[in-house]
């Protein structure tokens, strides 16, 4: 990162005052084409003869500022950007595959992911199976001579199971498949996987990287000829590219995400601690506490536990939906990674469409909720959490 600190990147990094009349804030290039000074301009540009903007789909100065930020984050050579975490996600997994090809994918993603898997297979024949990806014999005998990319969220939305990512990276090396890592739960502030050795980084850019819940975004970083390559293809062609609004308010919530996600943290870890001693809940899945099965695995790959909590309350549907009923400060609301606490139910919210059998499969069961933990006082955090427990 041009031997800059995370810190000082995430400020400065794909942004050059100077170039834009001193203007501390990056400009909005709020303008969907570009004009050119001649037919001959016009025509070497599209020709790839000469470097210059076209037209707001195939690339915007604003996007490419945050794009070359996302990159330096990550430690990668190309960011891309899009409309929102599934652009993002689609236009990786349909670039890299193909009809008859196979996906091996971590047991337990988001639940629209798991709907694109699904959509993959019966349109376009491109199988996947989902994999627990704890046993290296287990994973490579998993592998086919149709595997075309490895699929990997960790930690996994919502059971924050992990995924040893430098294991994965190293076995997908032997047999020559990219591994994609959707690093959404993490950010690029706790985990990067590129140094782990995966190929491309994904994320829900709605979420950590923009801190303030009013941006649905995605971003991808990978190896610049895998990204340009995409950039023109499945990027460029389905589309699904991010608005130079959401780009600006992207690369303005990224200069606080270092202090953000040191707040959500240290408020996860209370509250984890917390949730734990208290008699209406019957499991806490948070890779900060040390009776976590990965939390070995949490400590050599992430640089902090982050701000996911999910816990099993003792009872059933009933019961998480009365709990849920009962909160004041904390939101029921989906989405994570803001600065308000928001508590979700994966059973019928973000994995509503993943079929039962899956779910239970996943470990995810109808009294397990999932918390955001946002940047307020984590005291009237447990206050509300700790009233609400108290009333089932
Ligand atoms: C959620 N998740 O509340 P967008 N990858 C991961 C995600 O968690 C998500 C995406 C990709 C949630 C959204 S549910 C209707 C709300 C790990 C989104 C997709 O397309 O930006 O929403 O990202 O868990």
């Amino acid at each position: 990162m041009d031997n800059k600190r995370f810190e000082t990147e995430v400020i400065h990094k794909g942004y050059h005052a100077t170039q834009h009349q001193g203007s501390l804030a990056p400009p909005i290039f709020q303008t969907s084409t570009f004009v050119f000074d001649s037919a001959e301009t016009g025509a070497a540009r599209f020709a790839g003869e000469q470097e210059g903007y076209i037209y707001s789909r195939l690339s915007n100065p604003t996007v490419a500022m945050l794009e070359e930020r996302i990159a330096a984050m990550e430690n990668g050579e190309r960011g891309l950007a899009f409309g929102s975490g599934m652009a993002a996600v689609s236009a990786i997994l349909l670039g890299l595959t193909k009809t008859g090809d196979h996906v091996l994918c971590s047991e337990g993603v988001y639940g629209c992911t798991f709907g694109l898997l699904q959509l993959m297979e019966e349109k376009y024949h491109i199988t996947h199976n989902f994999h627990s990806m704890d046993d290296e014999d287990s994973i490579r005998s998993s592998i086919t001579d149709h595997t075309s990319v490895i699929y990997i969220e960790s930690p996994i939305n919502p059971t924050m199971k992990l995924v040893d990512l430098e294991m994965i990276a190293r076995i997908a090396k032997e047999f020559g498949i990219p591994v994609v890592v959707d690093n959404t739960f993490s950010s690029p502030y706790l985990q990067r996987p590129l140094d782990l050795g995966c190929d491309v980084v994904i994320h829900s850019a709605t979420k950590y990287l923009c801190g303030h819940g009013d941006v649905i975004g995605g971003l991808a970083v990978g190896k610049k000829e895998l990204m340009s390559h995409l950039a023109m293809t499945t990027q460029k062609d389905i589309g699904g590219v991010m608005s130079p609004f959401d780009a600006w308010l992207l690369l303005r919530g990224i200069k606080t995400l270092p202090v953000r996600m040191d707040r959500h943290c240290d408020n996860a870890k209370k509250l984890a601690n917390l949730l734990k001693e208290h008699p209406s809940v019957s499991k806490v899945l948070f890779p900060g506490d040390c009776d976590f099965p990965q939390y070995e695995l949490a400590n050599k790959q992430m640089s902090n536990s982050g701000g996911l909590i999910s816990f099993e309350l003792k009872g059933d549907k009933a019961t998480a939906q009365k709990f849920m009923n009962t909160l004041r400060l904390i939101k029921i609301a989906v989405s994570l990674g803001d600065a308000e606490t928001l508590i979700q139910h994966p059973s019928t919210m973000t994995h509503a469409v993943v079929p039962e059998e899956n779910r239970k499969q996943m470990g995810i069961s109808d009294q397990l909720l999932r918390l955001s933990v946002g940047l307020e006082a984590w005291e009237d955090i447990w206050a509300d959490l700790d009233q609400g427990l108290n009333q089932i």
